[in-house]
């Protein structure tokens, strides 16, 4: 088995907690990539084939079958993993692969926040899932960086009905947003840090200005 942790330079992810506004950013980063010719595939995780998206069901909305059944914090981990293998040799290579650019709402970054900072497991473990099944990585990552108390607000005026983990309280999306900083700050080559306390205009302008910058930094490369 590849264990080598290859990073695709037409692979973006967009990460951030709950009501960061992540659609806003994926629109804009696709109108750029589009206005410049180039075919642009959006995915998003947990989900992205027919497979993983029945997984992202039973993590996040569980059906009255299993809904009384608790979930462990391990499971959760080897189901959001077993989702994103799928994901990545079904969609997201092939796509690579015929030149196209993949912009994924969500990647392994939000395991490492919400499995390893948010439920507590081991971050080694994290990394070696992420070598073993996944051996793939973004060029980009754009992290979009909310107060709290804010992206939850934004998400509750959306969501009537939380899932599973919008259903966790305020110190468990702490930890969530200091780990995803944390990452961000430890790899500034593949991360930029976007400011999405703004309103959604601003926040647009930001990711356009970061991509558009990365495409000529790449080009250049
Ligand atoms: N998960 C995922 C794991 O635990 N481990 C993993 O490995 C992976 C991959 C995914 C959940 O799964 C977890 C993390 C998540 O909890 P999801 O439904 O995709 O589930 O959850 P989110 O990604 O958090 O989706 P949200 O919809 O909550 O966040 P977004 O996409 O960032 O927010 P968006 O764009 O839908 O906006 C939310 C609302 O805010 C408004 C929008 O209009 C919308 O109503 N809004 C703004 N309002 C004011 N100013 C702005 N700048 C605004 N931007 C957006």
């Amino acid at each position: 088995m590849n264990q080598a942790l290859l990073r695709h330079p037409h692979f973006v992810s967009l990460e951030g907690g709950e009501g960061a506004g992540k659609t806003t950013a994926i629109n804009a980063i696709r109108d750029l990539l589009r206005e410049r010719g180039h075919e642009v595939v959006l995915t998003r995780e947990p989900g992205g084939t027919p497979l993983a998206e029945r997984i992202r069901g039973l993590v996040l909305k569980p059906d009255e079958e299993i809904a009384g059944e608790p979930l462990s914090a391990e499971a959760e981990l080897l189901l959001v993993f077993a989702a994103r293998a799928q994901h990545v040799r079904q969609v997201i290579r092939p796509a690579l692969q015929r030149g196209a650019y993949v912009i994924s709402d969500r990647f392994t970054d939000s395991s490492y926040a919400y499995q390893g900072a948010g439920r507590g497991l081991d971050l080694q473990w994290i990394a070696e899932l992420e070598k073993r099944a996944v051996g793939l990585q973004p060029g980009l990552t754009l992290l979009l960086d909310v107060d709290v108390a804010v992206g939850r607000a934004r998400a509750n005026g959306r969501d009537l009905w939380p899932d599973r983990i919008e259903s966790e309280q305020d110190d468990f999306f702490q930890r969530v947003r200091e780990q995803f900083r944390l990452r961000a700050q430890q790899d500034t080559q593949r991360f930029r840090l976007i400011d999405a306390g703004q309103d959604q205009a601003g926040v647009a302008a930001q990711v356009r200005r970061a991509v558009a910058e990365w495409l000529e930094q790449e080009a250049d490369a």
